[in-house]
């Protein structure tokens, strides 16, 4: 992919977290394949002076999300815990803003733009397009995709820099994004 950063651009990496990949609590088919393909695409925004925003799951252990806790996921990404950490084979920018969410005891919060402030942010930065990758496509990807185009911003995933818990619903995910907008690059 040739793709060209210009200011008031932000890449926004989602949930590169080791309990999403393989080995991991709640692990996604590939998950750590996207990387080597992101880490130039990192190297290249820093260069450049486009921010880099990292989101992570970071769960109190009490989360809602949780089976044992009336959700739907198993215990996965618990603050402070290996399984929370960002892979180690990604590059993260020393400058890299972290944005941390599902930390809430009343609800879970799938896009990075839920309750987190990032959208006035971005705003304030004078932010004009958002790139996202990360997992997983047809979760969190997705709803930080689809709120970050709802909120005004140009919006692009891209394709290899993703991959999702289920092949069907990360179908459906790509037209519904489509749908709205979004381009799949
Ligand atoms: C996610 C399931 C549960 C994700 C987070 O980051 O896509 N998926 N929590
Ligand atoms: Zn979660």
């Amino acid at each position: 992919m040739n793709m060209e950063f210009t200011e008031g651009d932000v890449l926004l990496l989602v949930d590169i977290q080791n309990d999403f990949c393989p080995g991991g609590n709640l692990p996604i088919e590939k998950g750590d394949e996207i990387i080597p393909f992101l880490n130039p695409i990192i190297k290249k925004a820093s260069a450049v002076g486009i921010p880099v925003f990292l989101s992570r799951d970071f769960h109190p252990r009490l989360h809602p999300s949780f089976k044992e806790n009336g959700g739907k996921w198993p215990v996965h990404c618990i603050q402070d815990t290996e399984g929370a950490r960002f892979h180690p084979d990604l590059n993260i920018p020393d400058n890299a803003e972290i944005v941390s969410k599902g930390t809430r005891f009343d609800k879970d919060q799938y896009s990075a733009f839920d309750d987190t402030g990032l959208g006035d942010l971005f705003k304030k930065l004078k932010i004009k397009r958002v790139f996202v990758a990360g997992l997983a496509l047809d979760v969190c990807v997705k709803e930080t995709a689809v709120d970050s185009v709802k909120l005004g911003f140009k919006t692009y995933v891209l394709k290899q820099g993703t991959r999702p818990v289920s092949k069907r619903s990360g179908e459906q995910a790509l037209n519904q994004m489509k749908e709205l907008g979004i381009e799949i690059i």
